[in-house]
């Protein structure tokens, strides 16, 4: 039995949308508290640096959004991640860009937003860091007036990471700016009924003009 610990609408969705994918059976603890409070005593127990996703198999505890997604669908035998290969090659490498660039990028904004709320537009390091998201969607936008998908035409967990993150764009204290292809794509995604199911289940909509 899979238990994913998880903040709606953040990058613990993939994961949530992976579950669901894979038809697996999971329990779900949300471990959001109220701004400004520490997580509980028992979530810290599990994740001492306080963030999700986490995901219980059993009684082993899994750690990193990366590692979860890719034990999930090994174990799933899931094509979101191909077996081997180049395609498996891609599907990481992409699956690491959204992880280890993407987000700490939005990461860098929130952590201003955390410290200096409103003025954090007046930060000079604010515009450099939305330039620096702004840059990765550009590439996304050029790389995909080939492709349906960012690996090809099928769908990876690159790509429902991806879309994940750019839904956190509206919460940006200067507009972030989608192309054509990337909106395209978003719909494609959040199409999935895998998808849908997760953000009904946390009770999120998707924010980004699709
Ligand atoms: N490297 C970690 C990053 C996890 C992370 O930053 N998660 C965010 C949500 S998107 C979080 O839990 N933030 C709240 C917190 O750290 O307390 C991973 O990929 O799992």
């Amino acid at each position: 039995m899979y238990t994913l610990y998880y903040l709606p609408g953040s990058c613990s969705l993939a994961v949530h949308v992976a579950l669901n994918e894979v038809g697996a059976d999971f329990k779900l603890e949300n471990v959001a508290v109220p701004n400004g409070q520490p997580r509980s005593p028992e979530f810290l127990k599990i994740n001492p640096r306080g963030g999700v996703p986490v995901l219980k198999i059993d009684d082993f505890i899994l750690r990193e959004g990366a590692a979860i997604l890719t034990y999930l669908l090994d174990t799933h035998k899931s094509a979101l991640l191909p077996q081997s290969g180049l395609e498996r090659a891609s599907a990481l490498e992409w699956l690491c860009f959204a992880n280890s660039t993407l987000h700490p990028a939005y990461g860098r904004c929130f952590f201003q937003h955390g410290v200096l709320g409103d003025l954090a537009k007046e930060n000079p390091l604010y515009k450099p860091s939305i330039e620096k998201i702004q840059k990765s969607w550009n590439e996304i936008e050029e790389h995909l007036q080939t492709r349906d998908y960012l690996c090809g035409n099928n769908c990876t967990i690159a790509d429902i990471l991806v879309t994940v993150i750019a839904n956190w764009s509206p919460m940006m204290k200067e507009p972030i700016n989608f192309g054509p292809k990337t909106k395209a794509f978003f719909t494609r995604v959040i199409s999935r009924p895998s998808y849908q199911k997760a953000m009904a289940t946390e009770q999120v909509t998707y924010k980004v003009n699709v």
